[in-house]
């Protein structure tokens, strides 16, 4: 009997009506390097702008319904009254991420700190982000420690795992049953010498140590140069402990610039790991999430960008004849199947995308939709007193 051969075309148009990234409330706000921050007109100047700037993108885009806080850069005294905000604005307030690692006690880490004060701080806020959960609805707590050491013999690394691992399965009991974890890691900085969760096989460890509401976020920043990022998608998703990406491109290290600018190709083979491993089904629970800031270009315009690059990788993904590839993979044909993934990455998916905007009743150009709506010239106009959100605050 003939195996029947369905067009790819059909599951890119389901699967991509469907996709959804998730924006950084960050990524509104100014940032730079170490050497300038590079302010810029219009910029939020608190959380309710950030949200609605926010919400001009997804208005463009149809594919952005959801918002990332960080606490405490996006610290308000009514998180319901924000998330009702976020909803007046049709979007949601997401992933709330934790940040322990900007205050002064968080010298030598968080909650690896050899100080137990230290410690007992760091997990307090830890729990107070899982109240902000529960005022905001979101499901997921995205942990990522700046802790490490830049010294050999500063600190008894093996200590620091256990402070570590008793931190998260505190943080991991408070969560409730609808709730998860989300572990990031990331190779070094601001640690120079050693990071206490630096990998993927580390967040995975003590993510299988916690149990099943214990996920690893992958940063797609945050590895070693030349690191075949696809395997660790491959095999996380095989082990059901992939939870989420933070997006983003680097060329040297931690760029945080905006994905799928530096290498699409590798965010093509990142994407047909997603795929396969089917984190883009109906039912996938992993979160696509950006983690960008735009230091020199314009924010809402490069989050527009950033979420057309990620619908672009993903549409070629699903154009894989994945019928013909494992025809090839089983023959040894080693060339054909490299074609086959090839001729997927070389496929021009922007009319497919734009024919599917318009479906949506969007426009099918949403970089130049975003530039007639004059919303960044009226954010300057009207975003006059008080300060500008930066990278931290
Ligand atoms: C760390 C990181 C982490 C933070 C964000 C601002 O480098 O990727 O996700 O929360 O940057
Ligand atoms: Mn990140
Ligand atoms: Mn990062």
């Amino acid at each position: 009997m003939a195996t029947e051969h369905h067009d790819p075309r059909d599951l890119a148009r389901t699967v991509l009506r469907r996709q959804s990234i998730e924006l950084p409330s960050w990524a509104f706000g100014n940032s730079g390097t170490r050497f300038k921050v590079f302010g810029q007109p219009g910029v939020p100047r608190d959380p309710w702008e950030k949200i609605a700037d926010a919400a001009e993108v997804h208005r463009h885009t149809g594919a952005a319904p959801t918002v990332a806080l960080h606490i405490p850069w996006d610290r308000v005294d009514d998180y319901a009254a924000l998330a009702d905000h976020a909803r007046d604005l049709g979007v949601r307030i997401g992933t709330i991420n934790a940040n322990v690692f900007q205050d002064d006690d968080y010298k030598l880490g968080s909650v690896a700190n050899p100080d137990p004060a230290v410690r007992r701080k760091a997990l307090d806020h830890l729990h107070a982000c899982v109240d902000v959960m529960d005022a905001t609805g979101s499901r997921d707590l995205k942990l990522w420690f700046a802790d490490g050491t830049n010294y050999p013999g500063q600190d008894d690394l093996r200590t620091r795992q256990d402070r570590l691992s008793e931190a998260l399965h505190s943080v991991y009991d408070r969560l409730g049953t609808n709730q998860r974890l989300q572990l990031e890691y990331k190779l070094f900085e601001p640690a120079f010498y050693s990071t206490d969760v630096p990998d993927w096989g580390t967040a995975y460890a003590h993510c299988l140590e916690l149990g099943e509401r214990a996920v690893v976020c992958v940063d797609t920043g945050h590895h070693a140069p030349h690191t075949n990022i696809e395997f660790i998608v491959a095999f996380l998703l095989r082990s059901g402990k992939l939870g989420s990406f933070d997006f983003n491109s680097r060329f040297y290290a931690d760029d945080d610039l905006m994905v799928g600018a530096a290498d699409p190709f590798q965010l093509f083979r990142i994407m047909h790991e997603v795929v396969r491993g089917g984190a883009l089904d109906e039912d996938s629970e992993v979160a696509f999430m950006l983690d960008q800031c735009h230091n020199i270009e314009p924010k809402i315009a490069g989050q527009i960008r950033s979420v057309m690059n990620v619908q672009e990788a993903t549409a070629k993904a699903l154009l894989i004849d994945t019928a013909e590839l494992a025809a090839a993979q089983q023959e040894g044909d080693v060339l054909g199947a490299n074609a086959v993934l090839m001729d997927a990455f070389n496929t021009d998916v922007r009319p497919l995308l734009a024919e599917l905007r318009e479906e949506q009743g969007l426009d099918p150009d949403p970089m130049a939709a975003h530039r007639r709506s004059g919303y960044t010239e009226r954010a300057a106009a009207e975003r006059k007193g008080g300060t500008q959100a930066g990278w931290g605050a």
